[in-house]
């Protein structure tokens, strides 16, 4: 803690492509306020709306905060609750994992856990314990983004060593393809993005505000984006843009895609996905000429066929020869590229006895059986607002015999139906390290002020829990000073922890990296897999196909529920401005079809499937194409009049590969509710 100082540097650690740079300074012995480091090179002097306002008010509101254990007083939901002791806490939690334990249930613990903070150890440390314990963990990619990461490691070895997004200043055309970043990376969008020298191509169904800032906006239909890259990668083809010697010395399995593109050209491309041929052609020869760069939005495989559509997509770079030279590569997600400590180090993977995990999709299911689950334990995680099938979630939640422990910040709903609830510290409270997952940094989270309350970090309350398991392994104990310490040398940027936290952050590489310099790629051949035997041994098609999912039938439309700016996913929705200014909960719908459906500006909407059913406030919008609405995520159910939010309509189905979140192609009919 670097107490002497009154202004203090560190970052932000939502799941969030910015990774902000922040200041906090201090007045006698106190945080006055929380702003944006102008030094950062993300940032550069301001914070989104969300922090900007959260980090001044309720995340330091001991009002607002959780301060002190909580034990459940009332029903299951009701969110009646009496305060305890951090002792009485940990012996209630672990007398009753004690008893699973011994009756050889362990595996009857479930661990849901994600973003809530994306610290290195307040996010990965509690691992530990549930590998000790031998918990079954909900794989937490699969409500996000498992179905490209699956699918990007079929075709490159790999779906966390993207582009150096430094390399920007040397993109002819930079083409962000499912993604928002206007809402999701606002600073990388407003810097990054609206900078770039190059081309801009956005491809969203959205006339998102990153749409709009682009020189070619394509609006595929939701779910057909792997016929638009069908398409593209015919004209490229057609027109002589593929590099042939690249294909040959690099790629194998192009023989077994290219004669699928005949059937491909930009009229057929147009007719499956809305996209004018026109604009296809456009958008081939500026991708074409490059070098570019190709961002795959996580918003782009939350389809059914959404692994097959990132398959496709990331076959583009391959056969333009878009590898391995400045201002060209392909980005999901950059994973920490600094030598570090052994993966699993972190998370002690060696202690792990080998359960295995169950999707997100599953967990209303399993929640609801009391063979899979006697116990759920939901930290940096509000499953009651983010999972799918809310309905049934819920239900499962209220099982008398189910023992539900959460860990956060605040009272969310999935507290509500908690039998304990323990209080989390804030970023601002204790130190840690933050890898971003876009620009290539290493960044220091430093302790500001002492916890709120009684609050602890997320690991402090792991170490303690295994105390009262009667863990003997030293790695449960292991202090955050080690684990920096250990981090930071294995990583070789800086001395230690101190000159991490006067600087800030650090780049990983001192010079803008080439993606993929020396064209080895981590697959079985070498090269990058256009087809894979390792994907037909998983029951996949061997290349990725020129799909589309089928249009929604019977007049329903297909719901998108992507990030809004107000929000991050369902953090923040607690925060009374930010609340107001976001309004009421709404969805918008292109004039056609709300005037098909007798829908005005403001009136209320019931939009409804086999899930369940919302009511929401119509708002009319070109932006929004015909046959889709928009809804954002982000809301927190209990504070809505109808106490649900949109994942009440989110029926969980499993995208083609990682059994993975496919929310952006649930359907829904939309009614007029009359009086
Ligand atoms: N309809 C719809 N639903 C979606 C999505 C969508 O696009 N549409 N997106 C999905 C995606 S991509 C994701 S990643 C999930 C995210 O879903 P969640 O992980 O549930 O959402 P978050 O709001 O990121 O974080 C959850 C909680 O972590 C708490 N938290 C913050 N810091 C800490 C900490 O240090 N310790 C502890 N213990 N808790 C902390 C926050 O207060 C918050 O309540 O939602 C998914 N749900
Ligand atoms: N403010 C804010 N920032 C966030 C979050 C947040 O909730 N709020 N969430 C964080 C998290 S957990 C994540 S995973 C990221 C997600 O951020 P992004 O990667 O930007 O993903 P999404 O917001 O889910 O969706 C992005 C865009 O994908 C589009 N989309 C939906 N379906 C399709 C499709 O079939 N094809 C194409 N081409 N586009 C489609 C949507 O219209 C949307 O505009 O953002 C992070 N940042
Ligand atoms: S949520 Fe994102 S944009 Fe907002 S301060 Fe944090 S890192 Fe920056
Ligand atoms: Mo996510």
């Amino acid at each position: 803690m670097a107490a002497a100082t009154d202004v203090i540097l560190t970052t932000c650690p939502r799941d969030c492509y910015d990774a902000c740079g922040i200041v906090v300074r201090i007045a006698d012995g106190a945080i006055a306020q929380v702003r944006g480091d102008p030094h950062h090179p993300v940032n550069r002097g301001t914070l989104c709306v969300k922090c900007s306002t959260g980090y001044n008010n309720e995340w330091r509101d001991p009002a607002v905060r959780l301060t002190r254990p909580l034990r459940r007083t009332g029903t299951k939901g009701s969110g009646a609750f009496t305060p305890i002791s951090w002792d009485e806490a940990i012996a209630t939690v672990t007398e009753r994992l004690k008893r699973i334990e011994a009756d050889g249930a362990a595996h009857t613990v479930l661990n849901a856990h994600y973003s809530g903070t994306l610290s290195l150890i307040a996010y990965a440390f509690p691992m530990r314990f549930f590998h000790r314990l031998g918990a079954t963990e909900v794989e937490p990619d699969s409500i996000c983004n498992l179905a490209g990461h699956v699918a990007l490691a079929y075709v490159y070895g790999t779906s966390v060593d993207g582009f150096d997004p430094r390399t920007v200043a040397e993109a002819a055309c930079v083409v962000v393809w499912g993604a928002n970043p206007a809402a999701s990376g606002p600073h990388t969008f407003k810097h990054w993005f609206r900078e770039a020298p190059g081309a801009k191509i956005v491809v969203d169904p959205l006339r998102t505000e990153t749409a709009r800032a682009a020189d070619l906006h394509l609006q595929p239909f939701p779910g057909s984006d792997a016929a638009l890259a069908f398409a593209l990668l015919h004209v490229l083809r057609r027109d002589g843009l593929l590099d042939r010697a690249f294909i040959a010395n690099h790629t194998t399995g192009w023989d077994e895609l290219e004669p699928l593109l005949d059937g491909c050209d930009p009229a057929w491309g147009a007719a499956i996905t809305g996209v004018p041929a026109a604009l296809i052609e456009r958008a081939a020869h500026l991708y074409g000429r490059g070098p570019s760069l190709l961002w795959l939005g996580q918003g782009l495989q939350r389809q059914r066929t959404g692994g097959n559509v990132v398959r496709a997509c990331a076959v583009l770079p391959a056969v333009t020869g878009n590898l391995g030279k400045p201002g060209a590569g392909l980005l999901y997600l950059n994973g920490f590229a600094a030598p570090g400590p052994d993966e699993g180090y972190v998370t002690a993977s060696h202690l792990s006895r080998g359960v295995p995990a169950i999707s997100h999709m599953d967990l209303a299911d399993a929640l609801a059986d009391p063979a899979q689950a006697r116990a759920l334990v939901c930290w940096n995680m509000n499953v009651a607002a983010s999972a799918p099938r809310q309905r049934e979630l819920r239900a499962a939640l209220r099982r008398e015999d189910l023992f539900t422990v959460a860990i956060d910040l605040f009272q969310t709903d999935t507290a509500d139906f908690a039998d304990v609830v323990l209080p989390a510290a804030s970023f601002l409270e204790f130190d840690d390290l933050v890898t971003p997952y876009f620009q290539m940094m290493l960044s220091a989270q430093v302790k500001a002020t002492e916890p709120l309350g009684e609050s602890l970090p997320n690991q402090e309350i792991f170490r303690r829990l295994a105390r009262g398991m009667g863990y003997a392994e030293p790695e449960l104990y292991e202090s955050d000073e080690e684990i920096i310490a250990t981090v930071l040398r294995a990583a070789g940027l800086v001395e230690d922890f101190a000159t991490l936290a006067a600087r800030g952050s650090v780049p990983v590489f001192a010079e803008p990296r080439v993606q993929f310099a020396d064209l080895a790629f981590p697959t079985p051949s070498g090269r990058i897999e256009i087809a894979s035997a390792r994907a037909e041994r998983d029951g996949q098609p061997r290349t990725p196909l020129p799909l589309a999912d089928p249009r929604p039938a019977h007049g329903r439309l297909r719901l998108l529920s992507p990030a809004s700016g107000f929000t991050m996913n369902d953090s923040f929705a607690n925060v009374a401005k930010l609340a107001r200014r976001a309004g009421p909960p709404s969805v918008a719908l292109h004039p056609a079809d709300a005037s098909a459906r007798g829908l005005r500006e403001g009136d209320e909407a019931l939009l409804s499937n086999d899930a369940g059913s919302l009511r929401l406030r119509v708002t009319v919008a070109e932006d929004v194409p015909r046959g889709v609405a928009y809804s954002a995520k982000g809301r927190w159910p209990k504070r809505e009049a109808s106490g649900a939010n949109v994942n009440v309509l989110n029926d969980g189905q499993k995208t083609d590969m990682g059994d993975s979140s496919s929310v952006h192609s649930v359907e829904v009919v939309v009614r007029r509710v009359v009086g």
